[in-house]
């Protein structure tokens, strides 16, 4: 199992670096995906919104160029929500986008212009159903309205629930030709693993893309006993693991110390669906560094936008991608391909590595040369990524004053000013 997993997340591993996508209905009262359980809205209340759902403008091209120019290599789109809205023309439900004045199948023209693209493509699932009337409440956090412990143990009707969410998961891995990724979420409480009927669900996904890899949220994570994280991971525990909006200290790493693959996932203002009045955002410099840091544990970084109600990405958005694209152009070849260097980190940033290469990221202006430590002898050359201009390996005029360091040193020449890349 462990096997498969490593060859299947092969390009994942790889490409390091994709784009979350958080739309539907929810980017018209525009606070948040959750708005409607927050604010305790009725299906009626949110039936407003279904009904002049409208994205004029959404031009799938457009995120699929935005996305490639930032150095993103694959994608991820919520084809449904924990409001049960589809952004594809389920025959399960008459809840979807083809059924609103909008009148497309806004997956399949996402799956088609990001293909174009050359960008890898994933559906996000949400296991939980707001909408659907077999649906149990998740305590009042879900839907105060059906907040009713009864009707979550009726395991007949949560049954038909699960009869067509799978069958709706069915109509996604056979209609739309090959997914790379499919992202469910999410599990919780007593809501995990079987209670999915996860063994089916996963055997039906691997009969029909037996490439794709999946997520580890059919299962709530860290669990003990058969998790992604255990020695023996469970058939439905996914290829990868999703810590969200953080990045694990250490990495992750099995019960053996062997790697998992993982990709955290991360915001770029304070939510995921479109929020008008959300003006936090991460600078670019930081995008790049947790970038950075992700792949410094070996773990993947999905970043998100939340596109508004019109269908387009967020000006704020596009401005933080388009810098971040900049810096990955030069910089791309220390990020793809790359993993843990197996070295402490340094006290000036952080290291990458592919093969016998190197990266150092150097995030502190050092004064003076920058310290090598623990490498002592076997730095060959170094070369600034960004100009491939020459940077002297030598020790420092004053390294005797350290005769136990091992350390080595891009020396500074001593007229000559030393580049550091400006958006580190
Ligand atoms: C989930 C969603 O609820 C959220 O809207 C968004 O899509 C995000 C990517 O995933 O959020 C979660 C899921 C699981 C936990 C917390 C937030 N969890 O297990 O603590």
């Amino acid at each position: 199992m462990i096997r498969q997993r490593t060859e299947r997340t092969e390009w994942f591993r790889h490409d390091r670096f994709g784009m979350f996508i958080h739309w539907g209905i929810y980017a018209i009262p525009a606070r948040g995906e959750w708005v409607r359980s927050f604010e305790r809205m009725s299906d009626q209340d949110y039936q407003t919104y279904v009904d002049e759902f409208n994205p004029e403008r959404y031009d799938p091209k457009a995120w699929a160029k935005a996305a490639k120019d930032a150095g993103m290599t694959y994608t991820v789109l919520t084809a449904k929500h924990h409001d049960g809205f589809c952004l594809f023309d389920s025959k399960h439900t008459t809840y979807k986008s083809t059924n609103t004045p909008c009148g497309r199948d806004l997956v399949r023209e996402f799956l088609d212009a990001f293909r174009e693209e050359g960008l890898k493509v994933g559906l996000y699932f949400s296991l939980i159903d707001w909408h659907h009337p077999d649906f149990p409440a998740y305590g009042d956090r879900i839907h105060p309205m059906r907040d009713d412990e009864s009707f979550r143990r009726d395991p007949e009707r949560f049954d038909a629930y699960l009869d067509d969410m799978h069958a709706q998961v069915r109509e996604l891995l056979t209609g739309y030709g090959k997914l790379d990724i499919m992202w469910f979420d999410f599990s919780y409480d007593d809501m995990r693993g079987e209670k999915w009927r996860a063994t089916e669900l996963m055997t039906m996904i691997r009969e029909f893309q037996p490439q794709i890899i999946v997520d580890n949220r059919l299962e709530a994570s860290g669990e003990e006993g058969g998790s992604i994280y255990s020695r023996t991971p469970s058939f439905f525990s996914g290829d990868f693991a999703s810590p969200e909006q953080i990045i694990p200290p250490q990495g992750i790493t099995d019960e053996d110390g062997r790697p998992i693959p993982w990709e955290a996932c991360m915001t770029l203002n304070n939510n995921w669906g479109y929020a008008a009045n959300d003006h936090a955002y991460k600078s670019a410099k930081t995008v790049i560094r947790k970038l950075v840091e992700c792949v410094s544990k070996n773990g993947n970084l999905l970043l998100n936008v939340g596109p508004d109600a019109k269908g387009e990405i967020p000006r704020r958005s596009l401005s933080v991608l388009t810098e971040v694209g900049a810096w990955m152009r030069r910089n791309g070849e220390s990020i793809y391909g790359c993993g843990e260097a197996g070295l402490d980190k340094p006290e000036w940033g952080r290291y990458t590595r592919k093969g016998d290469k190197l990266y150092a990221h150097i995030f502190e202006e050092s004064v003076g040369p920058v310290n090598l430590s623990g490498l002592g002898g076997q730095v060959k050359k170094a070369r600034l990524l960004e100009d491939g201009s020459e940077l002297f390996v030598s020790r420092p005029w004053n390294a005797k004053l350290y005769p136990n360091d091992e350390f080595f040193n891009f020396a500074q020449p001593e007229h000559f000013t030393y580049p550091l890349p400006d958006e580190l």
